[in-house]
């Protein structure tokens, strides 16, 4: 379902002079600020973020699932889907494939179609954290880890495959999660899982075309409830740096116990030349996948301050990252959902490129603690959102994406073409 440019052009002119009037004024107090306005709609402009291609339908849980109506019923119905929103926000050139849930029948045909719609393709993820039908032994003892050689020689040949199908669409990365652990004390042996998942990474990176990034994301617990191989951002890093250069760690924030630093995490990753990327979105108790900002925006801008002032002073060369959400919709409209989650990115973006961090760092150069405070507080309670409107309004967006999308009653039309019961491959 593709929306019209003149579409946009004409729901963008219903509030084009709301619009200027406070991004004028945002634009004033930024530049009496000695903020370079027009760099900083430039650098949103450019931030892209890889749309989840197992994010398109609604999610659910073991205690249920609700329908949304209209649900794509392909990739390339998917794709369309991406593409729908990245014509109305302009920043989501991306989808990141998860197979088996989304092989392409003909490569060069979806990578055409993709192209179309004005889409690459961003990471692909493997999955050997479920059996398939056609899947000779089963991943229920783990994968990577596994104790019987040919299992892990099977999800070692899963991951080469999804190298490949990812290089037929000209995908440069790929990214391992693994629901490989333990139930109960006693069923694993740590060190030896954690050697055989070693051995098994560096088959799988040691495959990789030389142009190529592992992403290794951790997870503290789910499915697995006493342990995880691979539970936190210190084991994710211990096996990228013996992977390689180009292995790297992937944070996802859902991915952590209550409480825990996400941005000093990041700050040490950056440190070491290791973070890879992120999976966006946010949680109030464990991998809730909601909505990103929807719960923790705080730390969501303390978040991209890390990574503006870290990858500002890039001593470790680490490399640019990879920006992808992972979210599940269980009772919002997916799209809608998306849209939001972009939204908060770049707004927490913009925040921190608001920072003054010259400032900042006079103040913790003097231990001033409250005025380093006051400092990121001025940037985080400074409303952006006319120069995010702004920046999706000169590449062509609609200054308010929703708005749009539910005027042409977008869902509704899905729901007529795709049918009401239709169900996505996914979470
Ligand atoms: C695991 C995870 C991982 C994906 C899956 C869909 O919780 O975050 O990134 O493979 O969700
Ligand atoms: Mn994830």
């Amino acid at each position: 379902m593709a929306i019209k440019e003149q579409q946009i052009l004409d729901a963008n002119s219903e509030h084009l002079s709301g619009h200027s009037a406070e991004f004028q004024a945002l634009q004033h107090k930024l530049t009496n600020n000695g903020l370079p306005v027009e760099e900083l709609i430039e650098q949103i402009q450019a931030f892209q973020v890889a749309i989840p291609s197992w994010a398109l339908g609604a999610g659910g849980t073991r205690f249920g699932r609700f329908s949304i109506g209209g649900e794509p019923r392909n990739l390339e119905e998917k794709i369309s889907d991406v593409g729908l929103i990245h014509a109305l926000t302009q920043s989501a050139g991306s989808i990141s494939l998860h197979i088996p849930w989304d092989i392409p029948e003909n490569a060069a045909a979806t990578l055409a179609f993709a192209k179309s719609h004005g889409i690459v393709f961003d990471a692909v993820n493997s999955n050997t954290f479920q059996d398939q039908s056609d899947q000779a032994l089963s991943y229920k003892f783990g994968s990577l880890c596994h104790t019987d050689a040919d299992v892990r020689a099977q999800a070692v040949a899963h991951n080469k495959a999804v190298i490949d199908i990812g290089e037929s669409l000209g995908s440069k990365s790929l990214t391992v999660w693994l629901a490989d652990g333990s139930a109960f004390p006693g069923q694993l042996n740590f060190r030896e899982a954690l050697a055989r998942t070693l051995e098994s990474l560096k088959e799988i990176y040691n495959y990789m075309p030389s142009d190529w990034k592992l992403f290794i994301e951790y997870k503290p617990y789910e499915p697995n409830f006493y342990s995880t191989v691979i539970q936190d951002w210190g084991t994710s890093h211990l096996l990228a740096a013996e992977c390689g250069d180009r292995a790297y760690t992937l944070v996802d924030l859902g991915h952590h116990l209550p409480n825990t630093n996400i941005e000093q995490i990041v700050s040490t990753l950056i440190w070491r030349g290791k973070l890879g990327g992120f999976h966006f979105n946010d949680s109030k108790y464990g991998d809730d996948d909601l909505t990103v900002g929807s719960i923790k925006p705080y730390q969501l801008f303390l978040i991209f301050n890390e990574l503006v002032e870290g990858m500002k002073n890039n001593a470790s060369n680490n490399p640019p990252l990879a920006w992808m959400i992972d979210a599940s919709h269980n009772l919002k409209d997916p799209i809608e959902d998306l849209i939001q989650s972009l939204e908060a990115i770049r707004l927490a973006l913009a925040q921190a490129l608001v920072v003054d961090q010259v400032k900042l760092k006079q103040a913790r150069d003097q231990n001033d603690v409250t005025m380093a405070q006051e400092i990121l507080h001025d940037a985080y309670r400074t409303d952006l959102r006319p120069l995010i409107r702004e920046a999706r309004r000169r590449s062509g967006g609609a200054l308010h994406p929703i708005t749009v999308y539910r005027g042409h009653a977008i869902r509704e039309k899905l729901i007529e073409q795709r049918g009401l019961n239709t169900v996505a491959t996914g979470l």
